[in-house]
């Protein structure tokens, strides 16, 4: 008789703050002991010589939504290929966006949402609202109580037409934010430099993609970072800035988390294997990589890096906003589009974890520890799912990726899982690579292959975020003028 529905034997499991070699017993679907020689498994898994890491979190992933840029273009990935090349990748949780455009019921956006996720999902998932029409309904209403339901984390959004807030309505949201204890992640760029750009250049005739990364400034990006920032310290309330490319929004970022402001950076895969370089390949391949902020220079890469490895950020999501090389996505305006009618976005659901680890856990910039808190640990605490996810510990579910950290593979489109016909990391090579991949229980991927079925993924409703931290390091002290007493608000 077996005392476990699994066992994986003698793997290193490393959570984000351990490295053990140890069995992991799994029962129902939850991990139910850790330790040496566990007793036998209906289903045995040898693990010698490999790692057994939390499955990964991807906490920025835009799937089955319209695209800000082109109108009527939507992402390529649907729930099941988006699910799919997420578990492929090593990723057992998605959180992908409810995204309300103007005039739209929020409550409806989420029902519609879970409408498309519910029967396709094969990876367990949860829902970040997106706000661009906060209305008195919306901020009196909708929102609270969708924060109440378990949707407890939303992006606003500084720039695009059709989503973008004014500073007055992104202190209303992080008033609402405030009050309800939600967490607020920021699409950081300055709409009017963006726009004053992009007019400039295309009136000049410069429209091929490469004007799209002129057009999105870095100081554009710095600038409203910084403002952000500034607006949330006034109402005194977290903020996450997403999809951060360069240094200027990194060192407002470190500033205020210096000054002990529950300010959080989030950055992806293509400032740190791409550049603006890549917008410039023949024709209108550079379309390919277009995405806002847009990857910036080889200084800026490293300059993430550095970022990573002390603590300015705190996710690394893959901001997966996929959208094919042909007319139904980046050509959906002719074969030759202005770049500034080329949906932004980029792929990258399967290769956020396999590019990391291979250069950064194999190369030495950062530990297997760090590995975890930044593809797992840190999403699951800062967006509520924390135990449960994100870590491999007893009574938590059974999420785990086994990695080999000897494979080697040169990347191609068609070694992927996802829809989109290319990717942007043509050709490289990755060493490390997550070969059994486990949800709750369920044995997703195995030998290359998917064991999953169509909506069988769970919908999960999200705690409040965790309280910050106690810091490790004395801070200097608030500047009491800088606040004006946020809590005469509550
Ligand atoms: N913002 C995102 O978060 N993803 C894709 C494009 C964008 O502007
Ligand atoms: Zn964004
Ligand atoms: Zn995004």
């Amino acid at each position: 008789m077996a005392d476990f529905d699994i066992v994986v034997r003698g793997g290193t499991v490393a959570t984000a703050s351990d490295i053990t070699v140890c069995d992991v017993g799994v029962k129902d679907g939850r991990i139910t002991a850790l330790g040496a020689s566990l007793g036998p498994g209906a289903r045995e898994i040898d693990a010698g010589g490999k790692y057994v890491l939390p499955g990964g979190i991807d906490s920025h992933v835009h799937i089955e939504q319209k695209a800000s840029v082109g109108e009527g273009v939507l992402a390529a990935d649907d729930f099941y290929t988006g699910t799919r090349s997420a578990a492929f990748g090593g990723n057992t949780t998605i959180i992908p966006f409810a995204a309300q455009y103007k005039g739209q019921s929020l409550r409806q956006v989420v029902q519609d949402y879970h409408e498309l996720a519910g029967p396709k999902a094969v990876i367990d998932y949860a829902f970040h609202l997106i706000v661009s029409d906060p209305s008195e309904q919306v901020l009196g209403q909708e929102l609270p109580a969708l924060i109440k339901d378990g949707y407890t984390s939303f992006k606003v959004y500084m720039t695009y037409d059709s989503l973008q807030l004014d500073d007055y309505q992104m202190l209303q949201v992080m008033e609402v934010a405030r009050r309800e204890g939600a967490m607020m992640m920021v699409h950081a760029e300055n709409y009017d430099v963006i726009r004053w750009l992009t007019n400039k250049l295309t009136a000049k005739g410069h429209t091929e993609p490469r004007y799209h990364a002129i057009s999105h400034a870095r100081l554009a990006e710095g600038e409203a970072t910084n403002r952000a920032i500034h607006l949330a310290e006034l109402i005194d309330v977290p903020v996450l800035i997403v999809h951060v490319s360069e240094q200027r929004a990194m060192e407002r970022i470190l500033w205020a988390r210096n000054r002990a402001m529950r300010v959080y950076g989030e950055t992806c895969p293509q400032y740190l294997f791409l550049t603006a370089d890549d917008l410039d390949r023949p024709g209108t391949e550079g379309a390919k990589f277009c995405c806002s902020p847009p990857p910036r220079d080889a200084e800026s890469q490293e300059a993430v890096w550095r970022g990573l490895q002390n603590g300015t950020f705190q996710v690394f999501s893959s901001d997966h906003a996929p959208y094919r090389y042909d007319e139904t996505g980046k050509l959906a305006h002719g074969p030759n589009p202005s770049f500034k009618q080329i949906p932004n976005g980029l792929p990258g659901i399967e290769l956020r974890m396999p590019l990391l680890f291979s250069e950064g856990v194999l190369k030495g910039r950062i530990d297997l520890n760090r590995f975890v808190e930044l593809t797992s640990t840190n999403a699951a605490k800062l967006y509520g799912l924390y135990p449960r996810k994100g870590t491999i510990a007893v009574g938590a579910d059974a999420d785990f990726a086994i990695w080999d950290p000897e494979e080697t593979r040169t990347v191609t489109w068609d070694i992927l899982h996802d829809n989109v016909g290319y990717t942007p990391y043509e050709g490289r090579e990755i060493t490390g690579w997550p070969v059994l991949v486990a949800s709750r229980g369920r044995i997703v991927v195995e030998d290359g292959e998917l064991n999953a079925e169509r909506g069988s993924g769970d919908f999960l409703r999200c705690a409040l975020p965790e309280p910050a931290r106690p810091l490790e390091q004395p801070v200097p002290e608030m500047d009491p003028a800088s606040n004006f007493g946020a809590h005469l608000l509550d």
